[in-house]
C-alpha cells in the first residue's frame, strides 16, 4: 500500500514538474529540425546483410530452422565479401534517388558488421576483417546520403539474452537481462561514438518478452542524451501494432515515428511514418528471388509519399558483396524517374488529396501533384472541389491536359494515349498554402452515396490502424474497407451528413465475409437512434429500400457477428 501511494505521488510529481507524462516530456520528442529533415528526404536504402547471405536463407528468422543453429552461427568463419565496395553501395543509392541508408549493424542473429569492443562475434573475426560500417558510413557522407543503423534488442545469439530462437522456442541457461540491456547500450553508444551523429537508429525485436517497456524508453533517453538530434523508430519500446507498425498509447511508449512493415501505411499527417519494405521477397540476399516491377516500385514510393509517409525500401547484398545488378538496375531506373519529377516527391508532404485507388497526392508551397494510377472506365477523373482556386494546371509526364471545374468537382480529362502506365503526373498551381487544405477523399467511380467522404466514426477499429478506419467504408473504392477487432460481435460506423437528409435506399458491402447476422440501419432523432430497417445476413452488395427517413446522423449497427465484421462499403442514397 504504501509503495502504490508512494508511486502515485510520484507520478504526480512528475507529471507537475515536466508538464505530462513521461514519453510526452521534452527530451523524449524528436529534434524538430532533425525530424523535418528526415521526412523532407521521403526515399531512402534499407540493407539487410551479414554472413547467412552465404546461405541465402532469411537473416535471422533461418537460423535454428532452415540452417541449424551451430552452422549458422559458425558461418562467420567463411564471411569473406571481397567484392564489398562501400562507395559503390552510395553511389547506388544516390542514383536510385535515396537520401539515407539504414544497415543491420546486428540483426536479430546477433552478428556485428562493425568490431566491437564488446563481442567478438563480429566482423572483425571473419577473414574479411574490414569495417564495413565505417567504410559505409565514409561512403554515404561522400555522396551526401544520410548514413544510419538498425539494430535488433533481441539476440538469439547473445548468452545473456534469455531466448535463443523465434517466439522463444529454446531458452538460454544462464541468462541475464539486465547485463544484456547493459551489452546493448555499449554497443549502441559504441556505434554513435565511431560512427556518429547517425540520422536514426532504427530498433526491431520489441515485441519479445524479455523487452520491457523501461527497458526501451530508457534506451530512448539514454541514447537521445548521447545525440540529440538522433531519431529512433517506435520499436524501441512497446506497443508496436504488428506489421501494421502504429503504436498504441504513444504518450507512453517512445518512438519519433511508426514502422509499417511490408505493406504501405495509411494516410497520417500528424505521426511520423516510415514503411519498410524489400525490393524482392527476402530481407536478406537470395537467390532467384522474386523481383518488383518498376511499375510497383515506384507506385509504392508515390503511395507511401502520398500518405505522407517515407519509404525504406530494401536490398540483401550477396556474399561476395556487390548488390544484384538486376536490383541495382531496378534502383537505378526508380532514380531515373525521380530525376525527372523529384520535386513531385522531396520535401512535399502526403494530400490533400487522400491516396486510393485512382492515385495518391502531395504538397508543397501553392503546388499540388497528382499522381494518377487508375483512371475511370469512362469521363474525365473526377476530383473534390478545392477551396482554393486554381491558378495554372499542368501535364508533367507529357500530352494534353484539360480541366473543368464547377461548385463540387474538378474534372480531369486527359487523352487516353496520355495516360501514363506508371504515374500521369500533373501539377495543380493553387491560389494559397495547400498543405492547409483538409484532406479528401477521391473517387474513381461514384455511386452517388451521401454519406461518400462524410466524417465517420465507429466502435472500434482493427488495432487503431489508420488503414481501417470507418472512412474508408465511406470512400466508394470496394477494395478499402472498415475493420474491427478479432473477436467483435457487435459494432457500428456512423455518420455525419453534416445536414438532414431523406435517406430510402442503401448498399452495404461485406464482401465474401458473411460474418454479420444480424443489423440494423438507425438514424438518430433528438439524441436517440432509431431503426430504418432490419435484416439477418449482409455479405456481397447488398441492396434494400425502406420508408424515408430524415435525419443528420445514420449507423450501421451490427448487432451480432460471429467475427469481428468487415465492411468495404456502406451506402446511402437520397430519395428522388
Ligand atoms: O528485419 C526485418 C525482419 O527480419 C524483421 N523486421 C524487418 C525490418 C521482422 N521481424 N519480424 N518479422 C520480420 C515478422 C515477424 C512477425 C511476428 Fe509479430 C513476430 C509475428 C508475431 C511476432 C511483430 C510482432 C508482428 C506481430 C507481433
Amino acid at each position: 500500500m504504501l509503495v502504490f501511494k508512494k508511486s502515485v505521488m510520484v507520478c504526480l510529481l512528475s507529471v507537475l514538474v515536466s508538464g505530462c507524462l513521461a514519453v510526452e516530456s521534452s527530451d523524449t520528442s524528436p529534434d524538430t529540425a532533425a525530424m523535418k529533415r528526415w521526412q523532407d528526404m521521403r526515399f531512402g536504402m534499407f540493407i539487410h546483410w551479414g554472413p547467412v547471405a552465404l546461405k541465402g536463407t532469411e537473416i535471422g528468422w533461418s537460423r535454428g530452422k532452415q540452417v541449424p543453429t551451430e552452422e549458422y552461427d559458425r558461418l562467420y568463419e567463411q564471411f569473406n565479401p571481397i567484392e564489398f565496395n562501400a562507395d559503390e553501395w552510395a553511389q547506388t543509392a544516390a542514383d536510385a534517388g535515396m537520401k539515407y541508408l539504414v544497415i543491420t549493424a546486428k540483426h536479430h542473429d546477433g552478428f556485428c558488421l562493425w568490431p566491437s569492443a564488446y563481442t567478438d562475434y563480429d566482423i572483425a573475426s571473419t577473414p574479411f576483417k574490414r569495417d564495413v560500417i565505417s567504410e559505409l558510413a565514409r561512403a554515404c557522407k561522400k555522396h551526401d546520403i544520410l548514413f544510419c543503423t538498425y539494430y535488433s534488442v533481441c539476440d538469439w545469439y547473445h548468452p545473456d539474452y534469455p531466448l535463443g530462437s523465434p517466439a522463444g522456442r529454446s531458452q538460454k541457461a544462464e541468462h541475464n537481462m539486465d547485463r544484456y540491456y547493459a551489452y546493448l547500450k555499449n554497443q549502441t553508444k559504441e556505434l554513435i561514438d565511431n560512427y556518429g551523429p547517425l540520422g536514426l537508429m532504427w530498433f526491431d525485436g520489441e515485441w519479445e518478452k524479455p523487452w520491457t517497456r523501461d527497458y526501451g524508453n530508457g534506451l530512448y533517453t539514454y541514447l537521445k542524451d548521447i545525440q540529440p538530434t538522433l531519431l529512433i523508430n517506435n520499436r524501441v519500446s512497446k506497443g508496436r501494432h504488428g506489421m501494421a507498425g502504429t503504436t498504441k498509447q504513444s504518450h507512453l511508449n517512445a518512438g519519433d515515428f511508426d514502422t509499417p512493415e511490408q505493406r504501405i501505411g495509411g494516410f497520417n499527417r500528424k505521426r511520423p511514418w516510415e514503411t519498410c519494405m524489400t525490393i524482392c521477397r527476402q530481407w536478406a540476399w537470395k537467390p532467384n528471388d522474386n523481383m518488383k516491377s518498376l511499375k510497383e516500385c515506384i507506385q509504392t514510393l508515390l503511395y507511401t509519399v502520398g500518405g505522407d509517409g517515407n519509404l525504406l525500401f530494401n536490398v540483401g547484398p550477396m556474399s561476395d558483396g556487390r548488390i544484384e545488378s538486376r536490383q541495382v538496375e531496378r534502383l537505378k531506373e526508380m532514380g531515373d524517374w525521380l530525376e525527372q519529377h523529384g520535386d513531385t516527391v522531396y520535401g512535399t508532404r502526403g494530400g490533400p488529396f487522400k491516396p486510393g485507388k485512382w492515385g495518391a497526392s502531395t504538397c508543397k508551397d501553392n503546388k499540388i501533384n497528382l499522381f494518377v494510377m487508375n483512371w475511370p472506365k469512362e469521363g474525365p477523373l473526377q476530383m473534390p472541389a478545392l477551396p482554393m482556386k486554381i491558378v495554372k494546371s499542368e501535364i508533367k509526364t507529357g500530352g494534353q491536359l484539360r480541366i473543368s471545374s464547377n461548385e463540387e468537382t474538378i474534372d480531369i480529362h486527359v487523352p487516353v494515349k496520355d495516360r501514363r502506365e506508371i504515374a500521369t503526373v500533373i501539377e495543380l498551381t493553387v491560389g494559397g498554402q495547400a498543405f492547409e487544405i483538409a484532406p479528401a477523399d477521391v473517387a474513381l467511380y461514384k455511386s452517388g452515396s451521401v454519406a461518400f467522404g462524410k466524417p465517420a466514426k465507429a466502435s472500434n477499429v482493427f488495432q487503431n490502424s489508420e488503414q481501417y478506419v470507418p472512412a474508408k467504408a465511406l470512400d466508394d473504392d470496394a477494395e478499402t474497407r472498415w475493420a474491427t477487432d478479432a473477436g467483435t460481435k457487435e459494432a457500428w460506423l456512423e455518420v455525419d451528413l453534416g445536414k438532414d437528409m431523406t435517406i430510402d435506399r442503401a448498399m452495404i458491402h461485406e464482401g465474401d465475409w458473411n460474418r454479420v447476422r444480424k443489423f440494423e440501419l438507425q438514424y438518430k432523432s433528438g439524441s436517440q437512434w432509431k431503426t430504418a430497417y432490419t435484416d439477418s445476413t449482409i455479405g456481397a452488395e447488398k441492396q434494400f429500400e425502406f420508408s424515408p427517413v430524415t435525419a443528420r446522423y445514420f449507423r450501421l449497427n451490427i448487432l451480432q457477428a460471429i467475427e469481428g465484421p468487415t465492411i468495404w462499403e456502406f451506402q446511402i442514397f437520397e430519395s428522388k
